[in-house]
Parts: C-alpha cells; sequence; structure tokens
C-alpha cells in the first residue's frame, strides 16, 4: 500500500527537498498550502517535483482546515515544516511568529490527535533554541536559551511536541537542526544572500553586500542531508528527539572569505558592515553534537562547508547570469 505524507511549509527549501525524497521512496506527498499570493512552487519546480506533489489548502493557524486536510490527504506521517522562519523579522512580527511558528505547531499536534493520533508527526526544532548558549557543543541534553521572538516560539512548539507524545501516547519527534542551507535557501538568510551578491557582483551588476554581525558563528549543513534525518525520525520505533548538525562551525565572515575567492575574489573588497543589519539580540556561535542522529539513526551529514559555498555559488552564477 502507498505510504501518505503531508508536509506544512512545503514551498520552503526544506518543504522541496524533503517531498523530492518522500516521491523517490515511493510516498504520496501532499502540501498544505495557505492560500496566499505569490508564486510558491518555485522550488517544487526546480527540483522537478512541482507536479507530483497534491497541494491541499490549509494553514497552521487554521485548526479546522487543518482537520480537513488531513482528512482529505489521509497521511501516516506528518512533516510541520511551516513557520515564520526568517529570525530578524520575528523582533518585527513577534505576534505572528508566535502564532505561525509556535501555536501553529500544536494546532498541527492538535489536528493529528483528533483525526488520527496514530499519524506519525515530526516537528521542526532549531538551534536557535540554544541561543545564548550553555555548552561548547550542543546535543539533546544541553539547556535551552532562546534569543529572538522565533528562538520563544520555536521552544513552545518543541515542549508542545514532547508534551503529545508525553500526554497522548503520540509518534511525536522533533529535529533540532542546526542551519543548513542550499541554493534553493531564501535571499534573507546570510548565506544566500552571499552568494547571490557574489555572482551579482562577478557578474558586474552590482558593487558591494552589506552585512550585520560578520563575527556570528554558526554550524552550516546542506538542506538535501538533512531531510533525510526528518525520514529516520519518523521510522524508528519510538519517537525522540534528536539534533542535526556538522558539528563544524564557521563564521559569517569566513562564509564571505570562502564564497568571495571561489570566484577570483577578496571580500575585503566588496563587504561593508551596516548597522541595519544587527539583531537586537544576537545568537553569537552554534556548533552541533550529532552523535545521537549518528548512533540511532546512521545518519551523516555528506555535504562538507567547502563544497556547499561552492554549490550555492555556482548555482546563483547561473541564476544571475539568466536573468
Ligand atoms: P539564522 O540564519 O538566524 O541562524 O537562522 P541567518 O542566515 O538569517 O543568520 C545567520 C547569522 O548571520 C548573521 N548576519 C546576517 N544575517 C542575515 N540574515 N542578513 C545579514 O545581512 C547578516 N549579516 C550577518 C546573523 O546575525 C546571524 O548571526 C536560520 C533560519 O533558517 C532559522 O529558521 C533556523 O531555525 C536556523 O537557521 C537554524
Amino acid at each position: 500500500m502507498t505510504q501518505h505524507a503531508l508536509i506544512t511549509g512545503i514551498s520552503g527549501q526544506d518543504g522541496a527537498y524533503l517531498a523530492r525524497l518522500l516521491l523517490d521512496k515511493g510516498y504520496r506527498v501532499y502540501g498544505l498550502s495557505p492560500r496566499r499570493s505569490g508564486d510558491s512552487t518555485w522550488r517544487l519546480r526546480a527540483l522537478g517535483v512541482a507536479d507530483a506533489v497534491e497541494l491541499v489548502y490549509g494553514d497552521v493557524i487554521d485548526l479546522s482546515s487543518l482537520i480537513r486536510a488531513l482528512e482529505a490527504a489521509k497521511p501516516a506521517e506528518v512533516y510541520n515544516l511551516a513557520a515564520q522562519s526568517f529570525v530578524g523579522a520575528s523582533w518585527t512580527e513577534p505576534v505572528n511568529t508566535a502564532q505561525v511558528t509556535g501555536v501553529g505547531a500544536l494546532n498541527v499536534l492538535e489536528a493529528v490527535r483528533i483525526v488520527d493520533p496514530k499519524i506519525r508527526f515530526y516537528q521542526a526544532s532549531t538551534s536557535e533554541m540554544f541561543g545564548m548558549v550553555r555548552a561548547a557543543r550542543q546535543d539533546e541534553s544541553t539547556p535551552f536559551y532562546p534569543r529572538s521572538p522565533y528562538g520563544v516560539a520555536k521552544l513552545f512548539a518543541h515542549w508542545a511536541t514532547i508534551n503529545y507524545r508525553e500526554s497522548h501516547g503520540m509518534h511525536a519527534s522533533s529535529g533540532l537542526l542546526f542551519n543548513h542551507e542550499s541554493p534553493l535557501r531564501g535571499i534573507e538568510f546570510v548565506t544566500r544572500k552571499i552568494t547571490d551578491a557574489v555572482a551579482r557582483i562577478k557578474l558586474g551588476r552590482a558593487r558591494e553586500l552589506r552585512l550585520g554581525n560578520l563575527d556570528a558563528k554558526r554550524d552550516w549543513g546542506f538542506a538535501g542531508d538533512y531531510v533525510a534525518a526528518m525520514w529516520h525520525m519518523l521510522q524508528q520505533a519510538v519517537p525522540d528527539d534528536y539534533v542535526v548538525a556538522t558539528g563544524i562551525s564557521h563564521s559569517v565572515r569566513e562564509f564571505c572569505e570562502a564564497a568571495f575567492a571561489h570566484v577570483g575574489l577578496d571580500y575585503r573588497d566588496h563587504v561593508v558592515v551596516d548597522p541595519k543589519f544587527h539583531r537586537p539580540a544576537e545568537v553569537d556561535v552554534l556548533l552541533g553534537d550529532s552523535s545521537k542522529a549518528q548512533r540511532v539513526l546512521g545518519w551523516t551529514p555528506q555535504v562538507q562547508f567547502e563544497a556547499l559555498v561552492a554549490m550555492m555559488v555556482d548555482a546563483d552564477l547561473t541564476r544571475v547570469g539568466r536573468e
């Protein structure tokens, strides 16, 4: 029998990679689609899966729409990837972030409990919950200290997931994913902002790149690798929480250095620090320990930092070149 899966946030970077992975495994894939204007399927098209995915109407802030979507899709697995996911924007829209990123996850859990509590559930938790880090390397036992309205909302969703597991016996798991990037990353995130600018500068369409804190360090992996960890979590006999990371961190400055160097440029000639991009509270450094995911799920990251930077710069050179 064909397994059905429902992905919320299917129009995002992870939604597209996860849809492709599940389709390759023979799933019938449904994507929750809120009725908003704008092209929401370009990432699915980029991966060649737009026609294979069935979109069902629903919005994570509307419980009744979720119940209807679950009744229509009849999934065995639900992946909750929907969120207001840009940390920087969460200070200007904290209430919307709390509703979509926090209460939205609770709505999906509640819809699953009402429609069929045997449906397996995945919650997209995040390294942002570690915030002002309490340990040099963060693993599943590291205490949380979120530093943004986004991190606070994600923490609510994370504990709601654990609470539904413990209260209702649901197969609900959380992936504490560290930053994961790809050519499908939104332009508002620092890695894509950099690689897009590198392409524009290289091709003579721009001269400078304005950034905020160059000293922030992140543990950057490849989104295509990380969605496999999500799937593995839902194949386990028991639900649990897992850190997913590469175990290596680099500064924003190092990302700039590598991206500009890839096209023979020196980032110091083009990057300008602009206080406008500084955040009211910063997460200075994140470094994940994914030993548990490696041991239990058999998951390991495949794409290393340098290859990731090169992949993103090359994709943007092609994209900007076509414009
Ligand atoms: P992050 O990603 O906040 O870690 O969350 P982002 O790429 O936005 O920022 C990373 C770091 O770069 C610094 N920075 C800038 N960031 C942006 N966006 N724009 C700039 O101009 C700039 N200059 C410096 C930031 O201050 C920060 O320290 C991402 C999101 O995908 C979350 O949804 C996800 O949960 C986490 O990763 C894991």
